[in-house]
């Protein structure tokens, strides 16, 4: 079946996956485009990444004023965010919003998962299987699925064994009460432990934190938005927006040109404390060019945080296990918090250190280290996520030769422009690996990447194609050009789970793009104007590609 109409077969046009920021916008895009288009959403309803992680203290720690779509001019005009970093309450309520306005709901199915796809080559599309025992045929498959959605497993030892109250951040059914009065551990200290802990240890009557890597926490600086500013940006969206759209990461550059050593040292220390002030993303760690590139250099910022972290931690002892002293500051992912370190001057609040006395195992009761058993009424596992690879290989795709995505990234992830994959034709995905995704604000990279799609589509559609897929030869040039990107860099030398570091067996791949969101778009464009070489359509090759 290779006519380029769908319509009274049965088939969809599109089927996407995931009803989050992508999912979303992919169906509204899609769908004012003429496509058909059948989502399946694992939740209950719109929201993705936002939906499920309630916990307490969740919010965004990209600025909300550009932590938000850009494809609707009236849209940004009437939403107005009440903070600097919004609450997952808003951010949700932000997404509810945007599917009731484009009426965006009736295009998913809820609480339904795909849990199989398979390319069919002699009809040119996807079969594609659903965790209610039924299955739809769709031309186009779209994984919407986020970087950010599968939760680590629980490898605590004993986990099993404990009897009291265990809840984990990413899938959070409590209410803050429910921990009021109690013994509490958090296990594990990213961006979610980071967030909830000074919360958590507001209700509990004994907090007791399990870290193993200490992390770089900045003061998030979070404030109500004040109305002017909010006036100034909406009446300057159009332009905030291009530049974001241009920028490095997505949110307004700060250029920086001088590196760490070409002032003194006073002077560092100064524009390290201002940095300190601004804060965010654009604060300590990006205050000099190379800081994520020179060892030493990164040093001196790293230090900085740590004499932070001396100056507010009142016991020296607690203090010298929150230094992070394994890995350079930016290296994996920074995180911004409220009162943190402040938390532990609390008098209810003291840390372990798993590095010190790993968990050996745990009772009904108790979390039990080699020096002694902590007693404690409930667990709240921060522990993070199988990023990028586990929503994607819980799709269970099988490609034109019949391997399975996870066979074909078994030594190694590989991807066209983090958007296609070789011998997975009509495949793609919304911020996939080696995308921009991972190091930037995520919602101008998954516009910018809805609309390459819904580009290439529209081209098929114009030539009359059936049949889209990356060429090997595009693929392992755009391998080659994110292994180089990344390679003088720290992230390139730090475990994370950037790299897939917090899995056991999962392939030691850099999982993004860190040219930049500006660069990438232009190639991206580019790519586009010059007819997608790289990309097969209906069997016919482009030639060179990037
Ligand atoms: P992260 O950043 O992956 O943090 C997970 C934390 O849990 C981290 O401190 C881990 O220590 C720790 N961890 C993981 N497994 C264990 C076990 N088995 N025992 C003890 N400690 C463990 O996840 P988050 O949810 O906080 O943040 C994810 C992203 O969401 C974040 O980067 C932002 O982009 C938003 P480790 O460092 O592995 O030693």
């Amino acid at each position: 079946m290779n006519s380029t109409s769908t319509a009274d077969t049965g088939i969809v046009d599109v089927i996407g996956v995931g009803a989050g920021f992508s999912g979303l916008y992919l169906a509204h895009r899609l769908t004012s485009a003429g496509w058909t288009f059948a989502g399946f959403e694992a939740g209950p309803s719109v929201g993705g990444t936002w939906f499920w992680n309630t916990y307490p203290g969740a919010r965004c720690d990209v600025e909300s004023i550009y932590y938000s779509y850009s494809f609707d001019e009236a849209l940004q005009q009437e939403w107005t965010w009440s903070q600097r970093f919004a609450p997952q309450a808003e951010i949700l309520s932000y997404l509810e919003h945007v599917a009731d306005r484009f009426d965006l709901r009736r295009h998913f199915t809820f609480n339904t998962r795909v849990t199989g796809a398979a390319w069919n080559a002699t009809d040119r599309l996807w079969e594609v299987r659903l965790d209610d025992g039924s299955a739809r045929r769709g031309r186009y498959l779209i994984s919407g699925a986020g970087g950010l959605s599968t939760p680590k497993d629980f490898d605590v030892p004993g986990l099993a064994n404990f009897a009291g109250l265990r809840v984990s951040t990413s899938r959070w059914n409590i209410s803050l009460d429910d921990l009021a009065g109690k013994r509490v551990a958090v296990i594990g200290t990213g961006s979610s432990g980071v967030q909830a802990i000074p919360l958590i240890a507001e209700v509990a009557e004994r907090l007791t934190v399990f870290q193993r890597t200490p992390n770089y926490v900045m003061p998030a600086r979070n404030a109500e938005l004040p109305p002017e500013r909010v006036a100034a940006v909406k009446n300057d969206y159009v332009a905030i927006r291009e530049e974001c759209r241009h920028s490095p990461g997505g949110i307004p550059d700060r250029p920086v040109t001088d590196n760490a050593f070409d002032v003194s040292a006073e002077e560092r220390r100064r524009r390290y404390e201002q940095a300190y002030e601004r804060s965010g993303f654009q604060g300590v760690g990006a205050e000099f060019a190379d800081l994520l590139i020179d060892p030493e250099a990164n040093r001196t910022a790293s230090e900085f945080i740590h004499d932070k972290i001396r100056e507010i931690v009142d016991d020296p002892a607690t203090a010298e296990l929150l230094v992070p002293k394994y890995h350079p500051l930016g290296a994996k992912r920074s995180c911004f918090g409220t009162d943190y370190y402040e938390t532990y001057n609390r008098p209810n609040v003291s840390l372990v250190s798993l590095r010190d006395e790993p968990i050996e195992t745990m009772t009904e009761n108790a979390i039990v280290t080699a020096k002694g058993a902590y007693e404690m009424d409930a667990v709240v596992l921060a522990i993070g996520f199988d990023a990028f690879t586990g929503p994607l290989y819980g799709l269970n795709l099988t490609g034109a030769s019949g391997k399975k995505l996870q066979e074909v990234w078994h030594d190694g992830i590989r991807s066209y422009l983090g958007m296609m994959v070789a011998d997975f034709p009509n495949f793609f995905m919304v911020g996939g690996p080696l995308s921009p995704a991972l190091v930037s604000n995520v919602v101008v990279t998954i516009e910018q990447a809805v609309d390459w799609i819904a580009d290439l589509l529209e081209h098929a559609r114009e030539t009359g194609a059936t049949l889209v897929e990356a060429t090997a030869e595009a693929q392992s040039e755009w391998v080659d050009i994110t292994e180089r990107t990344v390679a003088p860099t720290l992230f390139a030398t730090t475990d994370s789970w950037y790299r897939g570091s917090n899995i056991e067996g999962k392939p030691n791949t850099f999982m993004g793009y860190v040219g930049g969101v500006g660069k990438y778009r232009r190639m991206c464009t580019e790519l586009a104007k010059r007819g997608y070489p790289g990309v097969e359509i209906d069997g016919e090759a482009q030639s060179r590609t990037l």
